[in-house]
């Protein structure tokens, strides 16, 4: 199929006529991208297509409803590419039924949850100190606002999941829904044994597995799917997707799932988006993805040896998928200034509780970092082992100034070195 001559908007001039301010914004966040090493875990860099179908006219279409059944006329080609979407999340997750509508993780929570529970309802979620989302319970958020969250942790000296302490909790406080998921857990979810004590207690199976799905897809990580009641995702994380949300479910849930998204909390889906998430799923469906998402771990378990062996000490002790958790001690630099401080040296990560924090959720003890981005970006292990000593030398000394440039140089270097090995491998094919 050709491309149209010309770009469908009757509207005359590109950015660079109308909007040159706009323009030199997204120069640089391009520069940005290029020239810093993106270790934010739940951060990745979609393919050309992703893009090309995320600003593509589908934008154009308002579409309330779902495939052959709209409010609105003209709808042949959104149906097609939501079918086409719908149908491949079925195909890569192995999932009864797909909802690829909701516009974040957050509200393919929210769904969820509406479809299932009532207001008030007990629900149980990880602690957020201990990994957990916003949306599993957090007090500022709708989730604690509607129902009565109570949490599950990880055991103080091993910082694993602490299997008994969630039967223990699961059985004294009954709840509706059991809520798996976290966004600074580096290790495997056992979801066999969560479904054992939400059987136990008679309470629905939620993994979001927003951060994992691309591991899941890939193979690197066992898939919920066959015995969670709902999976919910995003899909711009490991899964290297467009901004956005989807739940899997059963069968039995689909037409109260799809209700709940249409008309309980939107209006007019993302056609554009969904388009986009339609090619993320292709992509997720091939092979070179299954090696990716393998890369995605192998080169977190690197990094995180390199960072042991610069005599940092990371959360649980290492990592089994693509993040890990440095953790810096109840004195000294907080995550927050550790994080600025490798910022200004092109090593792009976030501030992080640990298990038993003790400075509260904007400074922190830790920082997290994983390896998604830098993955798709084309380090390896080589360069991997390099960010590890490069990221051990400002923690260790934030605020010195020389140690910073230095890293920033070492940074670029990489960077530059990275892309045109990227470049020439591209060339040769
Ligand atoms: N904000 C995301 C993260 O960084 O993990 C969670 O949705």
């Amino acid at each position: 199929m050709t491309r149209p001559a010309r770009h469908p908007s009757p509207l005359p001039g590109s950015l660079a006529e109308v909007d040159p301010e706009v323009l030199a914004t997204i120069h640089g966040e391009e520069r940005r991208l290029r020239e810093t090493i993106q270790l934010i875990p739940s951060e990745n860099y979609p393919s050309q297509a992703v893009m090309e179908a995320t600003g593509s006219v589908f934008t154009t279409k308002y579409a309330e409803g779902y495939p052959k059944r709209r409010y609105y006329q003209g709808c042949q080609w959104v149906d097609a590419v939501e079918e086409l979407a719908r149908k491949r999340a079925c195909a890569v997750f192995g999932a009864e039924h797909a909802n690829v509508q909701p516009h974040s993780g957050s509200t393919a929570n929210m769904g969820a949850y509406l479809t299932s529970l009532t207001i008030g309802d007990t629900v149980m979620g990880m602690d957020l100190i201990a990994g957990g989302h916003l949306t599993h319970g957090s007090p500022v958020n709708f989730s604690a606002k509607l129902y009565r969250f109570v949490n599950y942790g990880v055991d103080p000296s091993t910082e694993l999941i602490d299997y008994d302490n969630v039967r223990k909790v699961a059985h004294a406080s009954r709840p509706k829904m059991i809520v798996v998921g976290a966004t600074a857990y580096p290790r495997i979810f056992d979801w066999g044994i969560f479904r054992e004590i939400a059987d136990e207690v008679g309470a629905l199976l939620l993994a979001d597995i927003a951060h994992i799905s691309g591991l899941i897809a890939g193979g690197a990580h066992p898939s919920p799917v066959p015995v969670a009641d709902f999976c919910t995702t995003s899909t711009h994380k490991a899964l290297r997707g467009p901004r956005g949300g989807m739940i899997l479910c059963k069968s039995e849930w689909a037409e109260r799932i799809d209700k709940a998204i249409m008309p309980g909390i939107q209006g007019g889906p993302l056609e554009h988006v969904i388009a986009a998430k339609a090619v993320m799923l292709h992509e997720a469906a091939q092979p070179a993805f299954h090696d990716y998402a393998h890369a995605i771990v192998s080169n977190a378990k690197v990094l995180a040896q390199s960072l042991l062996d610069e005599g940092l000490t990371l959360v649980t002790g290492g990592t089994d998928n693509h993040l890990m958790i440095i953790r810096l001690g109840d004195s000294g630099p907080t995550g927050k200034e550790v994080a600025r401080a490798m910022e200004r040296a092109g090593l792009v990560a976030n501030a992080n509780t640990v298990p038993g924090e003790t400075r509260g959720a904007f400074q922190t003890s830790g920082v997290r970092v994983g390896t998604p981005a830098a993955t798709t970006f084309g380090f390896g292990p080589d360069e991997f082992r390099t960010i590890g000593k490069l990221i051990a030398g400002i923690v260790r000394d934030p605020s010195n100034a020389d140690v910073v440039k230095a890293t920033a140089g070492a940074v670029r270097e990489l960077c530059h070195a990275v892309e045109a090995r990227r470049e020439a491998t591209h060339a040769h094919r």
